[in-house]
Protein backbone atom coordinates (compact mmCIF):
# COMPACT_ATOMS: atom_id res chain seq x y z
CA UNK A 1 0.00 0.00 0.00
CA UNK A 2 1.29 3.36 -0.56
CA UNK A 3 1.88 6.20 2.19
CA UNK A 4 -1.13 8.37 0.14
CA UNK A 5 -3.37 5.12 0.24
CA UNK A 6 -2.46 4.24 4.19
CA UNK A 7 -3.29 8.58 4.75
CA UNK A 8 -6.62 8.11 2.65
CA UNK A 9 -7.42 5.04 4.64
CA UNK A 10 -6.74 6.55 8.24
CA UNK A 11 -9.51 9.35 7.31
CA UNK A 12 -12.37 7.29 7.32
CA UNK A 13 -12.28 3.98 9.37
CA UNK A 14 -14.59 1.27 9.03
CA UNK A 15 -15.03 -1.95 11.09
CA UNK A 16 -17.30 -4.08 12.15
CA UNK A 17 -18.66 -4.84 15.59
CA UNK A 18 -21.27 -7.40 16.92
CA UNK A 19 -23.48 -6.99 13.24
CA UNK A 20 -22.83 -3.56 13.31
CA UNK A 21 -21.24 -2.00 10.19
CA UNK A 22 -18.94 1.75 12.14
CA UNK A 23 -18.02 4.13 10.03
CA UNK A 24 -15.87 6.88 11.77
CA UNK A 25 -14.55 10.21 10.28
CA UNK A 26 -10.77 10.02 11.54
CA UNK A 27 -9.66 13.81 10.23
CA UNK A 28 -10.61 15.79 12.75
CA UNK A 29 -7.90 18.85 12.91
CA UNK A 30 -10.07 19.17 9.18
CA UNK A 31 -13.51 19.04 11.49
CA UNK A 32 -13.65 15.76 9.40
CA UNK A 33 -14.56 17.56 6.65
CA UNK A 34 -14.98 15.09 3.57
CA UNK A 35 -12.53 14.36 0.72
CA UNK A 36 -12.75 12.84 -2.67
CA UNK A 37 -11.06 9.40 -1.44
CA UNK A 38 -13.29 9.64 1.92
CA UNK A 39 -16.45 9.39 0.34
CA UNK A 40 -15.38 6.02 -1.74
CA UNK A 41 -13.98 4.88 0.94
CA UNK A 42 -17.26 5.32 2.91
CA UNK A 43 -19.36 4.10 -0.33
CA UNK A 44 -16.85 1.10 -0.63
CA UNK A 45 -17.71 -0.26 3.03
CA UNK A 46 -21.62 0.65 2.20
CA UNK A 47 -21.67 -1.68 -0.64
CA UNK A 48 -19.14 -4.54 1.07
CA UNK A 49 -22.47 -4.31 3.85
CA UNK A 50 -25.01 -3.91 1.70
CA UNK A 51 -25.87 -7.65 1.01
CA UNK A 52 -23.71 -8.85 4.25
CA UNK A 53 -26.20 -10.85 6.11
CA UNK A 54 -23.80 -10.82 8.84
CA UNK A 55 -24.38 -6.96 9.25
CA UNK A 56 -27.87 -5.32 10.47
CA UNK A 57 -27.37 -1.96 10.45
CA UNK A 58 -24.49 0.76 9.88
CA UNK A 59 -23.47 3.52 12.58
CA UNK A 60 -21.63 6.87 11.06
CA UNK A 61 -19.93 9.11 13.29
CA UNK A 62 -17.08 11.32 13.67
CA UNK A 63 -13.91 11.08 15.57
CA UNK A 64 -12.16 13.93 18.01
CA UNK A 65 -13.92 16.61 20.01
CA UNK A 66 -15.21 19.24 17.56
CA UNK A 67 -16.83 17.78 14.47
CA UNK A 68 -19.06 15.29 13.26
CA UNK A 69 -18.56 16.43 9.57
CA UNK A 70 -17.84 20.40 8.79
CA UNK A 71 -18.24 19.87 4.93
CA UNK A 72 -16.31 19.17 2.15
CA UNK A 73 -12.59 19.50 1.61
CA UNK A 74 -13.50 23.24 -0.37
CA UNK A 75 -9.91 24.35 -0.46
CA UNK A 76 -8.64 21.74 -2.92
CA UNK A 77 -12.04 22.64 -5.23
CA UNK A 78 -11.07 25.92 -5.58
CA UNK A 79 -8.39 25.28 -6.59
CA UNK A 80 -9.29 22.84 -9.18
CA UNK A 81 -11.44 25.25 -10.01
CA UNK A 82 -9.06 27.82 -10.87
CA UNK A 83 -7.98 25.21 -13.26
CA UNK A 84 -9.16 22.54 -15.27
CA UNK A 85 -12.11 21.34 -13.05
CA UNK A 86 -11.16 17.76 -13.00
CA UNK A 87 -10.43 17.38 -9.17
CA UNK A 88 -13.93 19.18 -8.47
CA UNK A 89 -16.00 17.02 -10.29
CA UNK A 90 -14.31 14.04 -9.08
CA UNK A 91 -15.07 15.22 -5.48
CA UNK A 92 -18.84 16.37 -6.32
CA UNK A 93 -19.43 12.95 -8.06
CA UNK A 94 -18.23 10.60 -5.37
CA UNK A 95 -19.67 13.06 -2.42
CA UNK A 96 -22.99 12.53 -3.86
CA UNK A 97 -22.79 9.07 -5.40
CA UNK A 98 -22.41 8.18 -1.42
CA UNK A 99 -25.61 10.22 -0.79
CA UNK A 100 -27.45 8.93 -3.05
CA UNK A 101 -26.25 5.50 -1.98
CA UNK A 102 -27.10 6.69 1.84
CA UNK A 103 -30.67 7.66 0.61
CA UNK A 104 -31.92 4.06 -0.67
CA UNK A 105 -29.50 2.19 1.72
CA UNK A 106 -31.73 -0.92 2.52
CA UNK A 107 -30.50 -1.10 6.01
CA UNK A 108 -30.80 0.97 8.87
CA UNK A 109 -28.02 3.95 9.23
CA UNK A 110 -27.68 5.63 12.31
CA UNK A 111 -25.94 9.09 12.16
CA UNK A 112 -24.19 10.49 15.39
CA UNK A 113 -24.70 14.36 15.19
CA UNK A 114 -22.69 14.85 17.81
CA UNK A 115 -21.23 19.05 17.60
CA UNK A 116 -20.33 20.33 14.02
CA UNK A 117 -22.39 19.18 11.35
CA UNK A 118 -22.91 20.99 8.92
CA UNK A 119 -22.58 21.22 4.49
CA UNK A 120 -21.32 17.58 3.59
CA UNK A 121 -22.24 16.24 7.25
CA UNK A 122 -25.75 17.30 6.94
CA UNK A 123 -25.22 15.11 3.58
CA UNK A 124 -24.44 12.15 6.07
CA UNK A 125 -26.82 12.58 8.39
CA UNK A 126 -30.43 13.65 6.09
CA UNK A 127 -30.65 10.53 4.70
CA UNK A 128 -29.82 8.38 7.74
CA UNK A 129 -32.78 6.30 9.07
CA UNK A 130 -31.80 7.08 12.77
CA UNK A 131 -30.53 10.67 13.45
CA UNK A 132 -29.16 11.36 16.26
CA UNK A 133 -28.59 15.03 18.06
CA UNK A 134 -26.88 16.27 20.85
CA UNK A 135 -26.61 19.21 23.12
CA UNK A 136 -23.75 19.73 21.50
CA UNK A 137 -25.14 19.64 17.97
CA UNK A 138 -24.31 22.93 15.92
CA UNK A 139 -26.14 22.38 12.64
CA UNK A 140 -26.25 24.79 9.55
CA UNK A 141 -25.97 24.77 5.80
CA UNK A 142 -23.67 28.07 5.44
CA UNK A 143 -22.61 27.76 1.79
CA UNK A 144 -23.85 31.33 0.85
CA UNK A 145 -20.78 32.24 2.77
CA UNK A 146 -18.47 31.04 0.16
CA UNK A 147 -20.33 31.22 -3.10
CA UNK A 148 -21.33 27.68 -2.82
CA UNK A 149 -24.97 26.38 -2.77
CA UNK A 150 -26.66 24.57 -0.35
CA UNK A 151 -26.11 21.12 -2.38
CA UNK A 152 -25.86 17.41 -0.64
CA UNK A 153 -29.43 16.98 -2.07
CA UNK A 154 -29.77 19.95 -0.13
CA UNK A 155 -32.90 20.74 -2.79
CA UNK A 156 -34.73 17.44 -1.76
CA UNK A 157 -34.29 17.73 2.66
CA UNK A 158 -34.51 21.42 2.99
CA UNK A 159 -37.97 21.67 0.88
CA UNK A 160 -39.31 18.75 3.46
CA UNK A 161 -38.83 20.48 6.61
CA UNK A 162 -41.70 22.02 8.06
CA UNK A 163 -43.32 25.60 6.83
CA UNK A 164 -40.61 27.76 5.18
CA UNK A 165 -37.76 26.63 7.76
CA UNK A 166 -35.77 24.78 4.73
CA UNK A 167 -35.62 27.88 3.24
CA UNK A 168 -34.73 30.32 5.74
CA UNK A 169 -31.91 27.76 6.34
CA UNK A 170 -30.38 27.35 3.19
CA UNK A 171 -30.30 31.68 2.69
CA UNK A 172 -29.12 32.89 5.65
CA UNK A 173 -26.97 29.46 6.75
CA UNK A 174 -28.58 29.94 10.65
CA UNK A 175 -27.01 27.67 13.15
CA UNK A 176 -29.41 25.16 14.94
CA UNK A 177 -28.87 23.23 18.26
CA UNK A 178 -30.23 19.60 19.00
CA UNK A 179 -33.36 20.79 20.42
CA UNK A 180 -34.26 22.39 16.95
CA UNK A 181 -33.12 19.45 15.12
CA UNK A 182 -35.52 17.62 16.48
CA UNK A 183 -38.19 19.88 16.23
CA UNK A 184 -37.75 20.22 13.03
CA UNK A 185 -37.29 16.64 11.95
CA UNK A 186 -33.08 17.00 10.86
CA UNK A 187 -32.92 14.61 14.18
CA UNK A 188 -34.93 11.70 15.05
CA UNK A 189 -33.50 11.11 18.42
CA UNK A 190 -32.12 13.53 21.06
CA UNK A 191 -29.53 12.09 23.29
CA UNK A 192 -27.58 13.75 26.20
CA UNK A 193 -23.81 13.37 24.66
CA UNK A 194 -23.05 11.39 28.17
CA UNK A 195 -24.71 8.50 26.76
CA UNK A 196 -23.51 8.71 23.38
CA UNK A 197 -21.99 5.24 24.83
CA UNK A 198 -24.73 3.82 26.00
CA UNK A 199 -26.61 4.78 22.69
CA UNK A 200 -24.23 3.06 21.10
CA UNK A 201 -24.10 -0.08 22.95
CA UNK A 202 -28.10 -0.22 22.70
CA UNK A 203 -27.50 -0.17 18.54
CA UNK A 204 -24.73 -3.38 19.03
CA UNK A 205 -26.86 -5.54 21.15
CA UNK A 206 -30.87 -4.44 20.23
CA UNK A 207 -30.37 -2.57 16.61
CA UNK A 208 -31.96 0.85 16.45
CA UNK A 209 -33.91 1.47 18.99
CA UNK A 210 -32.65 4.25 21.57
CA UNK A 211 -35.91 4.65 24.02
CA UNK A 212 -33.77 3.91 27.08
CA UNK A 213 -30.76 6.54 26.24
CA UNK A 214 -33.31 9.32 24.67
CA UNK A 215 -34.22 12.83 26.80
CA UNK A 216 -36.41 15.67 26.50
CA UNK A 217 -33.56 18.34 24.65
CA UNK A 218 -35.86 21.24 26.25
CA UNK A 219 -37.50 23.76 24.32
CA UNK A 220 -36.61 24.51 20.73
CA UNK A 221 -35.48 28.20 20.31
CA UNK A 222 -36.47 28.01 16.68
CA UNK A 223 -40.04 27.63 17.63
CA UNK A 224 -40.16 31.36 18.74
CA UNK A 225 -39.17 32.52 15.20
CA UNK A 226 -41.29 29.50 13.29
CA UNK A 227 -44.58 32.26 12.47
CA UNK A 228 -41.71 34.87 11.32
CA UNK A 229 -40.19 32.15 8.98
CA UNK A 230 -42.91 30.90 7.51
CA UNK A 231 -44.52 34.28 6.66
CA UNK A 232 -41.75 36.11 5.82
CA UNK A 233 -39.83 33.62 3.42
CA UNK A 234 -42.81 32.12 1.42
CA UNK A 235 -41.45 33.28 -1.46
CA UNK A 236 -40.50 32.66 -5.25
CA UNK A 237 -37.92 35.29 -5.90
CA UNK A 238 -35.05 36.48 -3.29
CA UNK A 239 -35.95 40.25 -3.80
CA UNK A 240 -39.50 39.52 -2.67
CA UNK A 241 -37.95 37.97 1.06
CA UNK A 242 -36.03 40.54 1.08
CA UNK A 243 -38.75 43.37 0.67
CA UNK A 244 -40.79 41.57 3.20
CA UNK A 245 -38.32 41.45 5.76
CA UNK A 246 -37.42 45.17 5.17
CA UNK A 247 -41.15 45.97 5.46
CA UNK A 248 -41.54 43.64 8.48
CA UNK A 249 -39.17 46.11 10.89
CA UNK A 250 -38.97 43.69 13.58
CA UNK A 251 -35.47 43.28 15.32
CA UNK A 252 -35.36 39.32 13.88
CA UNK A 253 -36.33 40.75 10.35
CA UNK A 254 -34.03 42.99 10.23
CA UNK A 255 -31.60 40.66 11.59
CA UNK A 256 -32.15 38.43 8.89
CA UNK A 257 -32.22 41.65 6.13
CA UNK A 258 -28.64 42.27 6.94
CA UNK A 259 -27.47 38.55 6.88
CA UNK A 260 -28.57 37.84 3.91
CA UNK A 261 -27.18 41.21 2.55
CA UNK A 262 -23.68 39.86 2.91
CA UNK A 263 -24.63 36.65 1.79
CA UNK A 264 -23.45 35.31 -2.01
CA UNK A 265 -26.49 36.97 -4.07
CA UNK A 266 -26.25 34.12 -6.74
CA UNK A 267 -26.53 31.46 -4.01
CA UNK A 268 -29.11 32.84 -2.16
CA UNK A 269 -30.84 32.59 -6.18
CA UNK A 270 -29.91 29.45 -6.90
CA UNK A 271 -30.81 28.33 -3.16
CA UNK A 272 -34.39 29.25 -3.52
CA UNK A 273 -34.74 28.08 -6.73
CA UNK A 274 -33.46 24.66 -5.98
CA UNK A 275 -35.76 24.48 -2.80
CA UNK A 276 -38.77 25.38 -4.77
CA UNK A 277 -38.05 23.25 -7.61
CA UNK A 278 -36.92 20.56 -5.06
CA UNK A 279 -40.27 20.35 -3.16
CA UNK A 280 -41.60 18.54 -6.41
CA UNK A 281 -39.15 16.47 -7.47
CA UNK A 282 -39.91 12.33 -7.12
CA UNK A 283 -36.62 11.14 -7.45
CA UNK A 284 -33.81 11.91 -4.93
CA UNK A 285 -31.05 10.48 -7.80
CA UNK A 286 -32.28 12.97 -10.19
CA UNK A 287 -32.20 15.63 -7.59
CA UNK A 288 -28.29 14.32 -7.14
CA UNK A 289 -27.56 14.76 -10.96
CA UNK A 290 -29.03 18.08 -11.29
CA UNK A 291 -27.05 19.31 -8.25
CA UNK A 292 -24.31 17.66 -10.09
CA UNK A 293 -24.56 20.29 -12.90
CA UNK A 294 -24.95 23.47 -10.40
CA UNK A 295 -21.66 22.25 -8.77
CA UNK A 296 -19.52 21.84 -12.01
CA UNK A 297 -21.07 25.67 -12.79
CA UNK A 298 -20.62 26.95 -8.69
CA UNK A 299 -17.30 25.97 -8.43
CA UNK A 300 -15.98 27.51 -11.57
CA UNK A 301 -17.20 30.92 -10.59
CA UNK A 302 -15.56 33.79 -8.93
CA UNK A 303 -18.32 33.85 -6.15
CA UNK A 304 -16.76 30.51 -4.96
CA UNK A 305 -13.06 30.97 -6.07
CA UNK A 306 -13.14 34.29 -3.71
CA UNK A 307 -15.41 32.98 -1.28
CA UNK A 308 -13.04 29.87 -0.34
CA UNK A 309 -10.13 32.36 -0.40
CA UNK A 310 -11.61 35.26 2.10
CA UNK A 311 -13.45 32.38 4.49
CA UNK A 312 -11.03 29.46 4.79
CA UNK A 313 -7.60 31.17 2.93
CA UNK A 314 -7.11 34.40 3.86
CA UNK A 315 -9.40 34.48 6.65
CA UNK A 316 -10.42 38.47 5.94
CA UNK A 317 -14.26 37.23 5.63
CA UNK A 318 -15.00 40.41 2.55
CA UNK A 319 -15.14 38.26 -0.12
CA UNK A 320 -16.04 40.42 -3.60
CA UNK A 321 -18.98 38.80 -4.71
CA UNK A 322 -20.01 39.67 -8.68
CA UNK A 323 -22.28 40.52 -9.09
CA UNK A 324 -22.70 42.15 -6.32
CA UNK A 325 -26.37 42.71 -6.31
CA UNK A 326 -29.24 40.65 -6.31
CA UNK A 327 -30.70 42.63 -9.01
CA UNK A 328 -27.69 42.12 -10.87
CA UNK A 329 -28.16 37.85 -10.82
CA UNK A 330 -30.33 37.65 -13.94
CA UNK A 331 -32.72 34.73 -14.72
CA UNK A 332 -30.36 33.93 -17.73
CA UNK A 333 -27.24 33.30 -15.19
CA UNK A 334 -28.99 30.94 -13.17
CA UNK A 335 -31.03 29.30 -16.15
CA UNK A 336 -27.10 28.68 -16.81
CA UNK A 337 -26.29 27.42 -13.60
CA UNK A 338 -29.29 25.09 -13.38
CA UNK A 339 -28.92 23.74 -17.46
CA UNK A 340 -28.03 19.88 -18.02
CA UNK A 341 -24.95 18.75 -18.53
CA UNK A 342 -24.06 17.44 -22.00
CA UNK A 343 -24.79 13.29 -21.24
CA UNK A 344 -21.30 12.38 -21.72
CA UNK A 345 -20.08 14.58 -18.03
CA UNK A 346 -23.38 13.56 -16.10
CA UNK A 347 -23.71 12.43 -13.14
CA UNK A 348 -25.03 9.12 -12.61
CA UNK A 349 -25.63 6.95 -9.20
CA UNK A 350 -24.21 3.93 -7.92
CA UNK A 351 -25.48 1.04 -10.26
C1 LIG B 1 -19.15 27.99 4.59
C2 LIG B 1 -19.04 26.75 4.02
C3 LIG B 1 -18.03 25.85 4.42
C4 LIG B 1 -17.15 26.26 5.42
C5 LIG B 1 -17.29 27.51 6.01
C6 LIG B 1 -18.27 28.36 5.58
C7 LIG B 1 -17.86 24.55 3.84
C8 LIG B 1 -16.78 23.75 4.31
C9 LIG B 1 -15.94 24.22 5.32
C10 LIG B 1 -14.82 23.51 5.85
C11 LIG B 1 -14.59 23.47 7.22
C12 LIG B 1 -13.49 22.83 7.74
C13 LIG B 1 -12.56 22.24 6.91
C14 LIG B 1 -12.77 22.29 5.54
C15 LIG B 1 -13.88 22.92 5.02
O1 LIG B 1 -16.16 25.45 5.85
O2 LIG B 1 -18.63 24.14 2.95
O3 LIG B 1 -11.88 21.70 4.73
O4 LIG B 1 -11.45 21.62 7.41
O5 LIG B 1 -16.61 22.54 3.77
O6 LIG B 1 -18.41 29.59 6.14
O7 LIG B 1 -19.88 26.37 3.05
Amino acid sequence: MSADMAAVEDHVISRAEDGVGCITLNRPRALNALSADMCLAISRALLNWKDDGAISSVLIEGAGDRAFCAGGDVRIVAESGKGDGAEARRFFAAEYRMNELLFRYPKSVVAVMDRITMGGGVGLSAPARVRIATERTVWAMPEGDIGLFPDIGGGWHLSRLPGQTGVWLALTGARLGGADCLELGLATHFVPSERLDEARALLVRHGPDLDLVVADPGPAPVCAQRAMIDRLFAYDAVEDIMAALAADGSEWALAQHAILSKKCPTTLKVALRLIREGALRTSFADEMALEFAIAVRMTRRHDFIDGVRAVLVDKDNTPRWSPARLEDVTEGVVEGIFSPLPSEEAWSPFP
